[in-house]
């Protein structure tokens, strides 16, 4: 029988593609933002090198102006719309790799602290200048989110992008997405349903409206003022919020161990902010922490997996802790797997549908993380040890049924890979 740690490593031998690795073949032919930070994670449980080196391509694709870009076009390929000829970022990032346009969760600060425990342990002191480095890039792009999606210092960071949020088609957008447009002046020429039944992938209604806005996004010539004042989707986004905040506090303690006084003094203060910000979205209703969408002003009482990432960032009182727990069993009840990024008594839920109802392996990571945060230990232990199994019985698939345990998407995926390396640890 070959070993399962045996097998998630080499998927990511296989998706490397020189430094860096691409979510799965086909489907994903680039390096992607989030799915690297969690991807050298992986590697970090036996190839610290290899784990830096994902983090170090990964920032070669950096903005002049901060910005973590959501894909890096290290090399081209036809494989994948839309492509840097649609994105025309050019300017943004001079003599470096092409990218797209917009960013995605910064899941980075969270894997560069989970790195340096692991030099740590090692012991080895040859990876500090390696360390500051990527620290350095770190806090350029948290201060690059603070200015630009946060202007008005809510404590709240903003999508403007359902692409960014990385759960692209989650009910949470549907009434925000409504309102954009679904003309475009782009061919759309989809690759992703070549590679996956159409049924478990976003609607071409959905592509045509993120075309649309990356449309718009490209005409403020990817001016951070003049794309906040002319998107037509807007939404500070909790899960976001929360990751960037978890990420703030793993810098913090990187700060202090690299004894980087300057940075600690600015990261205490973000910090704080992103803390009050992510406090004040408790909501009794749902039982969870919930986005406001920044332009018709209303909350988003959507039951997704967001409402319960800020555990990862907060320590929740006994109520809240209480409350969140009742609400992930009830979630789970009657599925052979969970947690659903979409509550299942929800009429948005879509069993197969991307992230309008299937588990990531990754969402489980975070929100285990979060309960063990928030000493809900054994709960946590249960999400984990259902993911290890559902990985083990189905494969490395994209996402799972949460009705059947079923494989979905694409396979011989990177990240569901390395979330296997680290729960199994
Ligand atoms: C999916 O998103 C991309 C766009 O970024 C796509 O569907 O084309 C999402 O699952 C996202 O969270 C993920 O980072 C990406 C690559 O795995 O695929």
């Amino acid at each position: 029988m070959v070993n399962v740690t045996d097998a998630a490593r080499a998927i990511l031998a296989r998706n490397d593609r020189g430094g860096y690795t691409v979510p799965t073949d086909g489907l994903y032919p680039f390096q992607w933002n989030w799915d690297s930070a969690f991807v050298s994670m992986g590697f970090a449980t036996f190839d610290i090198d290899r784990a830096y080196q994902e983090l170090e391509r990964f920032i070669q694709g950096q903005w002049n102006n901060g910005m973590f870009p959501h894909i890096i076009f290290h090399v081209p390929s036809d494989s994948y719309f839309p492509g840097p000829d649609v994105w025309q970022t050019e300017q943004c990032h001079s003599k470096k790799p092409m990218t797209s346009g917009i960013t995605q969760p910064p899941v980075f600060g969270i894997a560069l602290r989970f790195l340096y425990e692991a030099v740590l342990v090692t012991g080895r002191h040859d990876m500090l200048e390696r360390t500051h480095t990527l620290f350095n890039a770190a806090l350029r792009s948290h201060r690059w989110w603070l200015k630009a999606r946060d202007p008005d210092k809510r404590g709240l960071v903003a999508i403007l992008h359902p692409w960014e949020s990385g759960s692209d088609n989650s009910p949470a957008w549907d009434e925000a997405l409504a309102r954009v447009p679904t003309t475009t002046k782009t061919e759309i020429c989809r690759q992703d349903t070549k590679h996956v039944n159409a049924t478990m992938r976003p609607r071409n209604i959905d592509y045509q409206r993120f075309t649309h806005l990356v449309e718009v996004y490209r005409e403020c010539q990817w001016d951070p003022i003049k794309q906040w004042s002319h998107a037509p989707f807007k939404i500070a986004d909790v899960q976001m919020t929360a990751i960037l905040a978890r990420a703030t506090a793993d810098l913090i303690w990187m700060a202090s161990q690299l004894n980087l006084s300057d940075a600690l003094e600015e990261l205490f203060t973000m910090h704080q902010l992103l803390i009050n910000g992510l406090n004040s979205r408790w909501n009794q209703h749902i039982r969870g922490f919930v986005s406001l969408d920044l332009i018709s002003g209303k909350d988003i009482e959507k039951p997704t997996q967001t409402c319960f990432i800020p555990l990862i960032a907060l320590e929740l009182d006994s109520y809240q802790r209480k409350s969140i727990q009742e609400e992930i069993e009830r979630w789970c009840q009657g599925m052979v797997i969970g947690i659903p990024t979409t509550a299942p008594f929800s009429p948005d839920f879509e069993s197969k549908r991307y992230w309008r109802g299937p588990v990531w392996a990754v969402i489980n990571w975070l929100i285990a993380d979060g309960l063990r945060k928030n000493q809900l230990k054994e709960l946590a232990a249960i999400i984990e040890g259902n993911t290890i199994s559902v990985i083990e019985r189905a494969g490395f698939c994209e996402y799972f049924d949460p009705i059947t345990g079923e494989g979905l998407g694409g396979n011989t995926f990177s990240w569901t890979a390395a979330a296997y390396l680290v729960l199994r640890r």
